[in-house]
């Protein structure tokens, strides 16, 4: 009974430990009429109860001619992704509806807009082979990075 106890305790810790141990829990990006994202590589944490990610347009265009999101997916995915992304088209705003491969996305926006989303870190496995990119067509050539995931 006592060891039972004892181990409940220590899995309780444990947790608690883990919890305090999850790192960064933002996906914070901008993108600009350059078709760039400010940053090439991020780390979050699959530890995170909620991951945020948020994304600034720095630019002017507008959002038919220079959209930007992000979409999350494991690498070897990406390719399949943005290529289905393009039948999608403008209706599903270049994100394929119902897709698994698609772990998370923003909405899609032009210059000066901001916009936000949250997935939970479960979604994620620590390890993973994870990239983010923006599925508007032709811009996830330059439009992506290394999404690190930890634990
Ligand atoms: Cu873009």
């Amino acid at each position: 009974m006592n060891a039972t106890r004892t181990l409940a305790a220590l899995a309780l810790f444990g947790m608690a430990g883990m919890a305090h141990a999850a790192g960064n829990c933002t996906i914070s990006l901008k993108g600009d009429d350059a078709m760039k994202f400010d940053q090439k590589e991020i780390t979050v944490s699959a530890g995170c109860p909620t991951i945020t990610v948020e994304l600034t347009h720095t630019g002017k265009l507008p959002v038919t001619a220079m959209g930007h999101n992000v979409v999350i997916s494991k690498t070897p995915d990406m390719a399949g992704v943005a290529r289905d992304a393009m039948k999608a088209g403008t209706a599903n705003a270049y994100v394929p509806p119902g897709d698994a491969r698609v772990i998370a996305h923003t909405d899609l926006i032009g210059g000066g807009a901001k916009t936000k989303m949250t997935f939970p870190g479960k979604k994620l496995t620590a390890g993973e082979d994870y990239s983010f990119f923006c599925s508007f067509p032709g811009h996830s050539t330059l439009m992506k990075g290394k999404l690190v995931v930890t634990k």
